[in-house]
């Protein structure tokens, strides 16, 4: 049997302890769990992590295929301990609303999650998307957002960030990655008038558990955007994917935010904003913005002026008081041990 060694857990006399031994002693529920197949510093395996645990045992989840369920599926082996239904790239929205229905007419009382990554939620799976928030099924729609196709190679989606080099969108003479901007998916679906829709970052599990709760108390639907770095898509080296995530938070690119029935009614106040600089050169994607000509200055100032847009249109700038803080307030729990 496996084994590992954990300072914060009682060990045996040998200071070893077994995995399914620590397992049963964590206090907190785990409903997606080890064994799966993500590439090393995943941000989306983090991020269904944290979702799963703070949303408990009585869920069921609809996932729409991409990374998330091609690494967490693989047969014989499931990393989920909760029922779990496949569904297609394009219809998340369709398949748990249609689950959510049989339950309320079986009488169970379960919520249902719908689990996608960007291309299956700004992209294909949209209309089934809207469909469901419309019809307000009584369903938590979260997506792992990792800003491109990556379980197909690393394909360009809407949520792409402008600049960013892709596979189809490359950085070359003619162009410095992608030309269009990332799609602003939370205010679409807000436009649905629907209850509750937030952003999370795996760099803030805090955050995003209590996030994860509230939209659990809510009737009807409620949506979630987790930003999700992908190492192999944006070219950063595994062990930095919390890093590179709060950097995207503290330059003011990922506004972390809460709107109810279309109102902003929270964010994360940014103490100590970074220059976009920072985020950008952590990752191979945008390494092309980094050479002295005036067409890469010009994409530099940019994507400065987009987050300075953010920092102004949901007043992020924050101050000491703030109870939250952006420099690393939150630690990453592990299964409710707190490590050494
Ligand atoms: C209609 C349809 N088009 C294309 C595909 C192929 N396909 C499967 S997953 C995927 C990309 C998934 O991207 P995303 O939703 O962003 O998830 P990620 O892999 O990045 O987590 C594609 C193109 C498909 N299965 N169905
Ligand atoms: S390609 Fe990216 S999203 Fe997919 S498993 Fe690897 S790190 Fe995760």
């Amino acid at each position: 049997m496996s084994t590992i060694t954990n300072a914060g857990a009682p060990t045996r006399a040998d200071g070893t302890i077994s995995l399914t031994e620590l397992r049963e002693q964590q206090p907190r529920f785990q409903g997606f769990v080890g064994g799966h197949r993500a590439c090393v510093g995943c941000g989306q395996a983090l991020a269904a992590r944290l979702v799963t645990e703070a949303a408990g045992p009585d869920v069921a989840v609809a996932n729409a295929t991409g990374c998330l369920e091609v690494f967490s599926t693989a047969w014989p082996d499931s990393a989920w301990r909760v029922p779990w239904l496949h569904s297609l790239f394009e219809n998340a929205g369709a398949i748990a609303s249609g689950m959510e229905a049989a339950y309320k007419a079986r009488g169970v009382s379960a919520k249902v999650l719908a689990f996608a990554g960007d291309g299956g939620t700004f992209d294909i799976g949209f209309q089934s998307l809207s469909g469901m928030i419309e019809r307000n099924h009584n369903v938590l729609y979260v997506c792992y957002d990792n800003e491109a196709y990556m379980n197909t190679g690393i394909q360009r989606s809407s949520s792409t960030p402008h600049a960013a080099a892709t596979t189809t969108s490359p950085a070359g003479r003619e162009r410095l990655g992608k030309r269009h901007m990332k799609k602003d998916i939370l205010q679409i679906v807000a436009a649905h008038h629907m209850p509750y829709a937030a952003t999370a970052s795996v760099a803030y599990p805090s955050d995003l558990r209590k996030k994860v709760r509230r939209a659990m108390e809510i009737e009807g639907t409620t949506f979630l955007l987790v930003h999700s770095p992908c190492p192999l898509g944006w070219r950063h080296d595994g062990a930095k994917s919390v890093e590179v995530a709060r950097l995207a938070v503290t330059t003011g690119l990922v506004p972390i935010i809460e709107l109810e029935r279309g109102s902003l009614t929270g964010s994360m106040p940014i103490r100590e904003p970074r220059p976009v600089v920072d985020y950008l050169r952590a990752q191979g994607r945008f390494e092309h913005l980094f050479v002295d000509t005036p067409a890469a200055r010009e994409e530099l100032e940019h994507i400065q002026a987009l987050a300075n847009y953010n920092m102004e249109r949901y007043q992020l700038r924050g101050s000491g008081h703030d109870a939250r803080d952006t420099a690393g307030a939150d630690t990453v729990r592990r299964g409710g041990v707190r490590w050494a």
